[in-house]
């Protein structure tokens, strides 16, 4: 799996949750985005530009971020000891950090997809640790618009983004054509380093696809730019953080 991960950018590991924990995951997930459903914001569909194979007529993605404020079945999942040795075992680091957790349900039909990119733009980090892991939490085959990444491509290092806030790369750059399809079933995990090219199709199927992104990264890393702040970030998911300095709030008022 190390070794998959080192020289692809990116590995599927198989069952990492049993099948069980991710139906209550995308139960509990739904009921989540259900609640919240309150019109506008709603839709997270990036500029569909670059994207697999061009997007369906006004495609959607539905989203929420922070899972673990919703709901404690993804606060367990977040410490489940299974998920992080493997996090471990890739970030090469027992320190093991959140920095953000978010759903993507990609409706039927309409299902945006996600244009060709790296994620390094959207929080760049001095040591280039972040590792994202996509929880599949029910089936994503290519007509559901799975993910896709590209083998090796985090060896050409940070590349150039266009696009205003929703950065990827150019469409004819040909990166689509050098990406690998990675269907996958509920409760395996994809894991790829945040300098892995990657992206997604459209949902042209009959079914909802749903699934949570964790990203993490090694606890001694930290951002460049602060562009990227979520509530819980830095929490150890693993491991000890002996490099955290004292800061205000540790010797607050008793
Ligand atoms: O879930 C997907 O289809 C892709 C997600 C993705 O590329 C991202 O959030 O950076």
């Amino acid at each position: 799996m190390v070794r998959e991960f080192a020289r692809d950018g990116f590995v599927l590991v198989r069952g990492v949750f049993a099948r069980d924990a991710a139906a209550a995951m995308r139960a509990e997930g739904h009921a989540v985005l259900e609640r919240l459903r309150t019109g506008p914001g709603r839709n997270g569909a990036w500029s569909t530009v670059g994207a697999a194979d061009g997007p369906p007529a006004a495609s959607e993605l539905h989203h929420c971020h922070d899972l673990h404020l919703h709901s404690a079945v993804f606060t367990r999942a977040l410490i489940d000891d299974g998920f992080t040795t493997i996090l471990a075992a890739l970030l090469g680091t027992d320190a093991v950090q959140l920095h953000h957790n978010k759903l993507f349900v990609k409706p039927p039909q309409r299902g945006a997809p996600f244009p060709m990119h790296q994620d390094w733009p959207f929080f760049p980090h001095r040591h280039d640790s972040p590792i994202a892991a996509i929880v599949h939490l029910d089936e994503a085959t290519v007509d559901k618009g799975c993910v896709q990444a590209v083998p090796g491509s985090f060896r050409r290092g940070r590349l150039e983004h266009v696009g205003e806030t929703d950065w990827h790369l150019d469409p004819d750059d040909g990166w689509v054509d050098r990406a690998v399809e990675l269907p996958a079933e509920p409760g395996d995990v994809l894991f790829f380093n945040y300098l892995t090219v990657h992206g997604s199709g459209p949902n042209l199927s009959p079914d909802v696809r749903t699934t949570w992104l964790v990203q993490v990264r090694a606890a001694h890393d930290a951002p460049t730019v602060d562009r990227h702040r979520s509530p819980g970030q830095g929490t150890m998911l693993r491991g000890t953080n002996v490099d955290r300095p004292p800061t205000p709030t540790s010797f607050g008022a008793v």
